[in-house]
C-alpha cells in the first residue's frame, strides 16, 4: 500500500484550514514511532530520540509568512555555525555533537537556580511549529519552519526575580567535539542576550525542531533561540545556561566587532552593516533571487513597540 505523507511544511498554507492540519497531524503522531528520529548517544550507539514523540506539533497559523518555506536540502545545508566550520557546509561535522544527555543550567537573578535535563523541561512546555523568516546579517534569509514552545513560558517557568533585566544565554563549550573552539581568536563559547521584555515577546521562541523533527545538529541541537524580527546571529544556538541577569551581555560577536554587530541587533534595510548594505536579501534556495529587506523583518506589528522609549540606543546592528 502507498501512503504518501503529506507534511505540513509542504502544503502551501492557503490550502490548509488549521483543523486539516490538525486532524493531519493526529493521524501522523500515531505512527510517529515509526519515523522516530534517532541521535548518536555519548557511547555512539544509535538511540531513538526521546522527544521524537513530540513531532510534528501543530502549526500555529497566527504567524504567516508570505514566501514559501525554504526546502530542507537548502534550509539544512547553508548554516553558519562557527564552532564546527566556517562554511556553510557544517551539518556532517555538527553530528559530533552528542545531545543526550543534555542539561540546561537556569541562574542569575530567579528565586531558585538550577539545572534540569532537556527532557523534564521539554515535558513541562507545550509544543508548537511557527513559520518564520530568518535574516541573516550577511544579506540572505530564509523561511523556516521551527517546532518548540514560547520564550514567554520558559522564562515564566524559571521564576526571575524583579530586578532582572536580560537573559544571557549559552551554547555548550567542548572543544573535543568542536576544534574550532580551540581557536582563540574567537571569545568562546558563543553568548548571546536578549532583554527579559524581548524573551517575552510573543514572537520569542525557544526551538527543538525543524521541518517536524527534533533539530539536526547544524541548526543548534537540541535547544536554542530565536527572535525573527533580529539578525541570525541572535539566534544561539545547542544552548546550556540561561542566566538573568541585571546587566547587558557581551555577546559574542559584539566582542568580535563591536561597530559590526551590536547587541540589539534590529533588522533595519536602512542601517547599512559598515561593510555592505542590508536593503535587500538573497533569498535561499531560489536561484538567487533577492527582495527588499524589511525592518524588523517584515515583525514591526509585534516588536516596535519595544523600542519606542530606546531611541538613544544603537538598535540596528
Ligand atoms: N553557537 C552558535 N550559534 C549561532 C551561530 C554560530 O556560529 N554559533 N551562527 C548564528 C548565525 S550568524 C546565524 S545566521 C544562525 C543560522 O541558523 P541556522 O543555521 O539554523 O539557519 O545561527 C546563529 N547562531
Ligand atoms: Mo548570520
Amino acid at each position: 500500500m502507498l501512503i504518501k505523507r503529506i507534511r505540513g511544511w509542504e502544503i502551501p498554507e492557503r490550502d490548509v484550514t488549521p483543523e486539516s492540519v490538525y486532524s493531519r497531524r493526529h493521524l501522523l503522531a500515531a505512527g510517529a514511532g515509526l519515523a522516530a528520529a534517532s541521535f548518536v548517544g555519548p557511547a555512539g550507539a544509535q538511540s531513538p530520540d526521546p522527544s521524537a514523540g513530540l513531532y510534528p506539533a501543530m502549526r500555529n497559523m497566527r504567524y504567516r509568512v508570505d514566501r514559501d518555506i525554504t526546502e530542507e536540502r537548502f534550509g539544512s545545508n547553508y548554516n553558519n555555525y562557527y564552532e564546527f566550520g566556517y562554511s556553510k557546509s557544517v551539518a556532517q561535522a555538527a553530528k559530533a555533537l552528542p545531545v543526550r544527555p543534555w542539561q540546561i543550567k537556569i541562574d542569575g537573578m530567579v528565586e531558585s537556580p538550577r539545572t534540569v535535563d532537556i527532557d523534564d523541561l521539554f515535558k513541562a512546555m507545550t509544543f508548537e511549529e511557527r513559520v518564520y523568516r530568518m535574516r541573516c546579517v550577511e544579506g540572505w534569509s530564509m523561511v523556516l519552519p521551527w517546532t518548540g514552545f514560547p520564550m514567554a513560558a520558559f522564562v515564566d517557568w524559571c521564576k526571575p526575580t524583579s530586578g532582572a533585566k536580560y537573559v544571557e544565554m549559552q551554547t555548550f563549550m567542548n572543544p573535543d567535539v568542536a576544534g574550532n573552539q580551540r581557536s582563540r581568536g574567537y571569545p568562546w563559547p558563543y553568548i548571546e542576550g536578549l532583554t527579559i521584555e524581548e524573551a517575552r515577546n510573543e514572537l520569542a521562541f525557544l526551538v527543538t525542531g525543524i521541518y517536524g523533527h527534533p533539530l539536526p545538529g547544524q541548526h543548534g541541537a537540541p535547544l536554542r533561540v530565536m527572535a525573527p524580527w533580529k539578525y541570525g546571529f541572535k539566534a544561539g544556538k545547542s544552548l546550556v545556561r540561561f542566566t538573568f541577569t541585571d546587566k547587558r551581555p557581551k555577546t559574542f560577536w559584539e566582542t568580535m566587532a563591536a561597530n559590526e554587530y551590536g547587541f540589539w541587533a534590529n533588522v533595519n534595510p536602512k542601517v547599512p552593516h559598515p561593510r555592505w548594505s542590508q536593503a535587500n536579501e538573497e533569498v535561499i534556495g531560489t536561484g538567487g533571487k533577492r527582495v527588499p529587506t524589511q525592518i524588523f523583518n517584515g515583525y514591526g506589528d509585534f516588536v516596535a513597540g519595544l523600542y519606542t522609549n530606546l531611541q538613544s540606543e544603537r538598535l540596528w546592528a
